[in-house]
């Protein structure tokens, strides 16, 4: 039996765990103790993260659509596919591909790369729309995740990463987590808050819903969804207005304080309970917690940033710890959970449309010429479309080619997408199962899995870590990577790499964050976190010592805006929707893992026991849930966890679909979509069962 330690293929936490395998196949999994993020432990996902790896639905071989007329029109199925052999297959896009762009030019080009896989694949695919096909045309789930914090926090500490790190909680005074079900999404670090409250800190938790870290909590505010832009003004107000202000700080290291004073003074308490249902007294409450201590850490994800008015709630957060000083030390910060495994590490990857690697832009003449230099071409100026923008009906694209995604179930407002599916002219979908987007391909290809490749992701901490081969891809799939150079090569590319190794060797070249990082060191070690510019340097587990890396944090003065859609007569529910702490995201992998699909087998509306009263719904009972823009049909969940008025749905179950209600509204910003604010109506289904 092999051992060999690699790292969890879920959440951006990073864990370590050892994979066991005996005869060409994963037989357990245990967590690793020597690791300093997980210490030995890991959530029900990670025990159960191989199951997916050997299930008999991995795809095997290339798949290609029988081209028959009207088939554009509707999504296929397994029937009409044929397999066909990689050299017919990657020589069909290349010519694809080609064809397209020489009609109508680059711009009609646009790839989704994947947080799903590795920094090495990343960079290659993004080194394939730049380089070979002439495109900044690439984007991935971040746009639909972390996009505001991307230009939030760089706008005003100059880094849009998380600022500390998990370790740190051991020794925070205050932890205030806001948008984050953390104990679910992100285990890890929801246990360590967990016990460090236990030893004494407070947790203050801003949520609209009863999560378990509720039971913890300090003090639990309950705003409105959508309107935190408000209760952060507020807690600003109260801070300055009971000289709980770091004035030091705010003199020697920021700037732009008094327009952002200014604009605070009007978010009196009494003010902000109108907006957001939070009552004054647990406000001013709050803001006396925070505003006194300074080893005060702020947590937070998708509650804050997936709103039309995203960058502003991250921007607001902002001014939040540096008007007490709470940031640029051990155990404060500003600190964006980030979701998937290597989403972190796509971004850094340069995987966005206005960035190369490191977060250099494209835009900027210096950091093109190194890289054109490097790979001896040149490249696209101007900046490219975003995941977002690429589905809207209209854009100039006709040629998408989507590794490790399923936008068909994870962007809003699915209808559209289809309608545009249906426009679309070439379609390549690299994944490792038939999911609904491959059912609108023109071209499948079967990639690997964490567990059959070489490389490295980047978690949520900006800690890069090593991943390793345990098993040889199933049937003929192949590494990601690998796929990548071969499609390259058929576009008179040559990308010829004999290693992950040699890709991170590249990487580390053009990109100042990962200088120092290469796969000696990090077998030696348990990750590297960046930025780390050479050799010698151990890492940064904590950003802006001594100063911001923009040079002043900026102040942004920020008005609370009204979410986009509100209830009314017709629509009296609001819809806010996320996850759960047994599946993941579009169920391609958890809905294949025996316990966790077990444990929640099908998809359920919360909602409050006074509405079911009202509405006549009991418990489990199947209701309709309608938005303008779709309906499904799920069970009803009556639990206190959501207030009332308000229903929350998982977006895990393909059967019901909770993005065919979802309002496809972007912030004009980050271009990220309203997820957690809509209006829908409630109707009874199918009589009593
Ligand atoms: N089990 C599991 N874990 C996951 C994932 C998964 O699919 N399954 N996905 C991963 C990914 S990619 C991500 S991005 C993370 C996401 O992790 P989270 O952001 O923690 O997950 P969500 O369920 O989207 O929503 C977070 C919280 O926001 C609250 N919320 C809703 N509306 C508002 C609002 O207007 N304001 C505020 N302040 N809060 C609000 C919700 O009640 C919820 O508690 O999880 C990662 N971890
Ligand atoms: N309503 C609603 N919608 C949401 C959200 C929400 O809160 N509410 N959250 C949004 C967020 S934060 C996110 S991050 C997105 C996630 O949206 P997606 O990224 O579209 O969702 P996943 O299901 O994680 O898709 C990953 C795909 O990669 C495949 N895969 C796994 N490993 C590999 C590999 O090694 N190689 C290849 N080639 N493929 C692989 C999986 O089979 C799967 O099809 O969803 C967004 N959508
Ligand atoms: S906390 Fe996240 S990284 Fe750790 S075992 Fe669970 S899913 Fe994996
Ligand atoms: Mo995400």
């Amino acid at each position: 039996m092999n051992t060999i330690l690699t790292i969890c293929p879920w959440c951006g936490c990073g864990c370590s765990l050892l994979l066991r395998e005996r005869e060409g196949k994963i037989v357990e999994t245990l967590p690793s103790s020597d690791s300093p993020v997980n210490q030995g432990r890991l959530c029900v996902k990670g025990w159960n993260c191989y199951e997916y790896v050997s299930s008999p639905l991995r795809l095997v071989k290339p798949l290609m659509r029988e081209r028959s007329r009207g088939y554009r029109k509707s999504a296929g199925s397994l029937d009409d596919f044929r397999e066909v052999s990689w050299r017919k297959a990657l020589k069909f896009i290349a010519s694809k591909f080609k064809d397209i762009r020489e009609k109508k030019g680059s711009v009609a080009l646009g790839l989704l790369s994947s947080a799903k896989c590795t920094n090495e694949e990343n960079y290659l695919m993004m080194k394939l729309a730049r380089a070979v096909l002439q495109t900044n045309n690439i984007d991935h789930c971040a746009r639909l995740c972390h996009s505001s914090t991307v230009v939030g926090l760089a706008r005003a500490f100059g880094s849009g990463a998380m600022t500390n790190s998990i370790e740190e909680i051991e020794k925070a005074e205050v932890i205030l987590v806001t948008g984050s079900n953390t104990t679910e999404q992100h285990p890890e670090i929801g246990g360590r808050i967990i016990r460090r409250v236990l030893k004494g800190a407070k947790l203050i938790l801003v949520d609209p819903r009863n999560i378990h870290l509720a039971k913890f909590a300090t003090l639990h505010l309950r705003p409105r969804p959508g309107t935190d832009v408000a209760w952060i003004n507020g807690l600003i107000h109260v801070i300055l207005k009971e000289g709980l202000a770091d004035l030091d700080f705010i003199d020697k290291y920021t700037e732009n304080f008094l327009s952002m004073k200014e604009i605070v003074k009007k978010y009196t308490p009494k003010f902000v309970e109108e907006i957001t249902g939070i009552p004054a007294k647990k406000l001013m409450e709050t803001a006396r917690i925070y505003g006194s201590s300074r080893q005060a850490m702020i947590f937070y994800a998708m509650g804050i940033t997936q709103h039309v008015t995203g960058t502003d709630n991250v921007l607001s957060l902002a001014n939040l710890s540096m008007v007490t000083g709470n940031v640029g030390r051990p155990s404060t910060g500003v600190n964006p959970l980030r979701g998937q495994n290597n989403v972190q590490g796509a971004c850094d990857m340069g995987a966005l449309p206005d960035f190369l690697t490191g977060y250099q832009k494209v835009e900027d003449r210096d950091s093109r010429k190194k890289f054109e230099q490097c790979w001896d071409v040149k490249l696209p100026t101007d900046v490219g479309l975003t995941e977002t923008e690429m589905f809207i009906e209209g854009n100039p694209i006709q040629a998408l080619y989507i590794m490790g995604e399923n936008p068909l179930l994870s962007e809003p407002n699915i209808g559209r997408v289809e309608k545009f599916m249906e426009s679309l002219e070439f379609l390549v979908v690299q994944d490792i199962f038939f999911t609904e987007t491959a059912r609108w391909a023109d071209v499948i290809l079967p990639g690997s899995s964490f567990a059959e490749k070489d490389g490295t992701f980047t978690s949520t901490e900006r800690r890069i870590q090593r991943v390793r081969k345990v098993v040889e891809p199933v049937g003929e799939s192949q590494s990601d990577w690998k796929i990548i150079c071969q499609l390259a090569k058929e576009l008179g590319y040559p990308m010829e790499y004999s290693h992950p190794a040699q890709i991170m060797e590249e990487i580390a070249s053009l990109t100042p964050i990962y200088g120092g990082v290469n796969y000696s060191r990090l077998d030696k070690i348990e990750g590297l976190q960046w930025p780390c510019p050479e050799d010698s340097h151990p890492g940064t587990p904590y950003l802006h010592k001594g100063g911001f890396k923009r040079g002043k944090g900026l102040f942004t003065p920020v008005e609370y805006k009204p979410a986009q859609e509100t209830t009314d007569e017709e629509y009296p529910f609001l819809l806010t929707t996320g996850r759960i702490y047994q599946h993941w995201h579009t169920g391609t992998m958890s809905r294949l893992t025996f316990t966790l699909q077990r444990e929640v087998p099908q998809a359920f509306v919360e909602m409050n026991p006074r509405d079911g009263q009202f509405l006549g719904i009991r418990n489990r009972q199947l209701i309709k849930v309608v938005s303008r823009r779709g309906e499904i049909i799920a069970k009803a969940f009556l639990t206190e966890k959501v207030g009332e008025k308000t229903i929350f749905i998982p977006f895990h179950f393909s059967e019901a679909a909770a993005n065919r209600l979802t309002l496809d509204s972007l912030d004009p910003q980050a271009k990220i979509p309203e997820y957690k604010v809509c209006a829908v109506k409630i109707e009874l289904w199918g009589g009593n069962n």
